[in-house]
C-alpha cells in the first residue's frame, strides 16, 4: 500500500522535502500551503522531473486540509524564517500562531500520522504543536538534531581531511546557541575525538571554533541568503527520519522528542538521540554524558522551558 505524506507549508524547505522525497519514492506526496498557488505550481513543477528521475509517484498541491487526510508522515515548515540578524527565538509569536493553525488542520484528518515538525523555534514550537493536537508524544517529534549533528560533522570532515560518513557524532540539547554537541562521544574514523587532542593532532582552540559555528550554522546561511534561511540539509534531514519510520528502520537520531525523565528532564521537548521506527519514537537513548556535558545539556533544556514560558504569556492555553 503507498504510502501518504503530507507536507505542511510548501516553501523552501517544503519544496526541497516533496523533491527528494520524490526521487526516493518514499510515498504520494500533497504540498499544502495557505499559498496554494505555491504548493499546486511546486507540485506540478516536480511532477514534470518524473521522466527525468523515473519515481513514480503521485504529487499534488492544496490549500485544504481534507487533501491530507489519512497521512502516513505529517512534514510541518509551515511559519516564517528568520531574517538577518533575527535569533530564532524571535519567531515565536508568529509561528505559534501559525502552528495553532496547523494542528487544528492535522489533528482531526491525520490522527494515526507520525509528525515530524521543522518550524522554529524548533522544540518550542513542537512542544506546542503536540499539545495543541493532542496528538501521542511518541507521534510528534522535532527535526533539529540531525541538522545541528550534520553541520558539526561536515566542519570537522572539512577540517580533519577525513569523509564525513567515518564521523561518528551527535549534538544534543535545544536548537538554539546553548546546543551540546557530545563531544565525550565523538569519533574520527573510529578514534575517541580526545585522543585527537591529546596527542596534539587536533587543536582544542580549533574544535572550540567548530563548535560555535555550528551554534551559529543557520545565522550564517541567513547571512549569505539576506533572504530566508537553510533548507537544503533541514530538509535531507527531516527526510532521514521520515524513512526511518515509513521503512521501519529504527535508526537512533537525534531529534527533538518529549522527556518524560529521562536525562533527568519531566515534560519538555529537547534534542536527544531516539529510536524511530514504524511505532514512532520507539525509545529516548540514555547515552553516557560527562559532567559537563550533563551541565550543558542541562542548561540548554532550561534554556528551552523558559522560551516555551515566553510562549505560555502568549497562549495561556499551552
Ligand atoms: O533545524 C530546523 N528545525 C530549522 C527550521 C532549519 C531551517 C529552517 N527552520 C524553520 O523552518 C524556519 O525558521 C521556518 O520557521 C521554517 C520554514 O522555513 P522555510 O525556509 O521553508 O520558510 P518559507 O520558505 O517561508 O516557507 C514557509 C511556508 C510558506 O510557503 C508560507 O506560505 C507557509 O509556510 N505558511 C503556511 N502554511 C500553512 N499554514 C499556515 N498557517 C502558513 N503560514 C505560512
Amino acid at each position: 500500500m503507498t504510502k501518504k505524506i503530507s507536507l505542511i507549508g510548501a516553501g523552501q524547505i517544503g519544496g526541497t522535502l516533496a523533491h527528494l522525497i520524490a526521487i526516493k519514492e518514499l510515498g504520494d506526496i500533497v504540498l499544502f500551503d495557505v499559498a496554494e498557488g505555491i504548493a499546486k505550481g511546486k507540485a506540478l513543477d516536480i511532477a514534470q522531473s518524473s521522466s527525468v528521475e523515473g519515481f513514480k509517484v503521485s504529487i499534488s498541491g492544496t490549500s485544504d486540509y481534507e487533501d491530507t487526510k489519512n497521512s502516513d508522515v505529517i512534514i510541518i515548515t509551515a511559519g516564517v524564517p528568520r531574517k538577518p540578524g533575527m535569533t530564532r527565538d524571535d519567531l515565536l509569536s508568529i509561528n505559534l500562531k501559525i502552528i495553532k493553525q496547523v494542528a487544528d488542520g492535522i489533528k482531526k484528518t491525520s490522527p494515526n500520522a507520525f509528525v515530524i515538525c521543522i518550524t522554529n523555534p524548533l522544540d518550542v514550537i513542537v512542544m506546542a504543536l503536540q499539545k495543541y493536537s493532542s496528538l501521542p508524544k511518541n507521534k510528534v517529534v522535532g527535526m533539529a538534531g540531525i541538522l545541528d549533528s550534520s553541520r558539526f560533522k561536515y566542519f570537522l570532515s572539512e577540517e580533519l581531511n577525513v569523509h564525513v560518513k567515518k564521523i561518528k557524532s551527535f549534538v544534543l540539547g535545544g536548537h538554539g546557541d546553548t546546543m551540546v554537541p557530545m563531544l565525550e562521544l565523538t569519533t574520527i574514523d573510529g578514534k575517541p575525538l580526545k585522543e585527537l587532542i591529546q596527542s596534539g593532532r587536533f587543536k582544542k582552540e580549533t574544535l572550540n571554533n567548530i563548535i560555535e559555528r555550528t551554534r551559529k550554522g543557520g545565522s550564517e546561511i541567513v547571512k549569505y541568503l539576506e533572504k530566508g534561511s537553510a533548507y537544503y540539509a533541514p530538509a535531507s534531514s527531516g527526510v532521514e527520519m521520515a524513512e526511518s519510520y515509513l521503512k521501519n528502520e529504527g535508526k537512533i537520531l537525534p531529534c527533538a522528542a518529549y522527556l518524560n525523565g529521562e536525562y533527568g528532564e519531566k515534560d519538555i521537548y529537547a534534542g536527544v538521540p531516539v529510536k524511530i521506527g514504524n511505532k514512532g519514537i520507539e525509545k529516548v537513548v540514555e547515552v553516557k554524558l560527562s559532567e559537563n556535558e550533563k551541565k550543558e545539556f542541562s542548561h540548554s533544556v532550561q534554556s528551552v522551558r523558559e522560551l516555551f514560558e515566553a510562549a505560555k504569556k502568549i497562549d495561556p492555553s499551552l
